[in-house]
């Protein structure tokens, strides 16, 4: 069984694929492949590895309709057409949970270095401009019984609300489609209306996925609705906001600070104002990038793989109703 990946994938996950008897073929230049180059190069292959957000659409799948899996280095897969997938009778899997700490993480950190400038401070330190002590100017804001609204409570949101409990107290509230009852006895996550949600929050974090419902929600009306003390985070996906009014509601006072992970569109430009802004911290889609969680990632898509190649289902697979079928 020969298996391709789109990137160089941590070592865990090569191992395991060569112990189940795969030939692996990794991707090892730093740019993306064409759609055309992709498909061409998948004749030869019985299972896609995919990292990074390449898009896999319907002519991808109609054109490879001969992979016996698709499988992603992520949790997301708003990059792929599942229903095309599914139509051609493709698993696809990914990697939920395993990221979900090292994600919470990055969105911890994000709050707090927009709460005290951080990013800002360290430029200013490198630009000469540490001098003059002034105990009025750069002055942050703290986090302490503070109300931190999650919009989309899931693995991730959950793990940044203990977080903010314990380090904090910070009081939780959350919207979903649906109330999430199960995670609302773990950090004590109280239920709102989106709007409730927005008014409310004196930080917001994303951690929804990416759909049509959720695309662009973040928009001038949702920003004009949050306090002017509040932070917006974002290390989702980067389409759920618009960059333009985040950009307006931070310049015209709406909203206090953003701290963004991920960015529409990415990559971000260097000369973006947001990069200027002290109140601005912006990290290059980093969320799930510690040791630990890459190879448990890489193992996780190699099993989803091995699995499909000895006959048994993934263990994560996105679009199971290709099992039924
Ligand atoms: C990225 C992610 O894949 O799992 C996801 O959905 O967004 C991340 O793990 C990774 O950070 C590279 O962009």
């Amino acid at each position: 069984m020969k298996v391709y990946t789109t990137r160089i994938i941590p070592d865990a996950g090569i191992a395991i694929l060569k112990n189940a008897g795969c030939e692996v073929v990794q991707h090892s230049e730093s740019h993306d492949l064409l759609k055309e180059e992709l498909i061409k190069i998948c004749q030869d292959f019985d299972a896609l590895l995919i990292a990074g957000h390449v898009k896999l659409d319907e002519e991808f799948f109609s054109k490879c309709q001969h992979l016996k899996a698709v499988s992603l280095l992520s949790v997301g897969y708003d990059n792929v057409d599942i229903n095309a997938a599914t139509k051609y009778k493709i698993p696809v899997g990914h990697t939920p949970d395993v990221l979900s700490g090292a994600t919470a993480d990055t969105a911890f950190l994000l709050m707090l270095a927009v709460s005290r400038k951080a990013f800002y401070m360290y430029d200013y330190i490198k630009q000469g401009k540490w001098n003059f002590y002034q105990p009025t100017a750069n002055l942050g804001i703290e986090l302490n019984n503070k109300v931190l609204g999650i919009f989309g409570l899931g693995r991730i949101g959950i793990e940044l609300a203990k977080k903010a409990k314990g380090a904090y107290n910070m009081s939780i509230i959350y919207h979903n489609r649906k109330r999430n009852e199960e995670a609302e006895r773990l950090p004590g996550a109280r239920f709102v209306s989106f709007d409730e949600l927005l008014q409310q929050s004196d930080i917001l974090s994303v951690h929804a996925n990416l759909s049509a419902e959720t695309r662009g929600i973040f928009n001038k009306d949702a920003f004009a609705k949050m306090k002017p003390t509040s932070i917006f985070i974002n290390t989702a996906r980067g389409a759920m906001h618009n960059e333009q009014d985040l950009t307006e509601a931070l310049q015209n006072g709406s909203i206090w600070g953003a701290g963004l992970d991920v960015t529409n569109p990415e990559p971000m430009s260097k000369n973006n104002v947001l990069l200027t802004m002290p109140t601005v911290c912006v990290l290059p889609h980093q969320g799930s990038a510690t040791v630990e969680t890459r190879s448990a990632m890489a193992k996780l898509a190699a099993e989803n793989i091995v699995a499909i190649f000895e006959g048994k289902q993934m263990p994560h697979t996105v679009n199971k109703e290709v099992y039924a079928q």
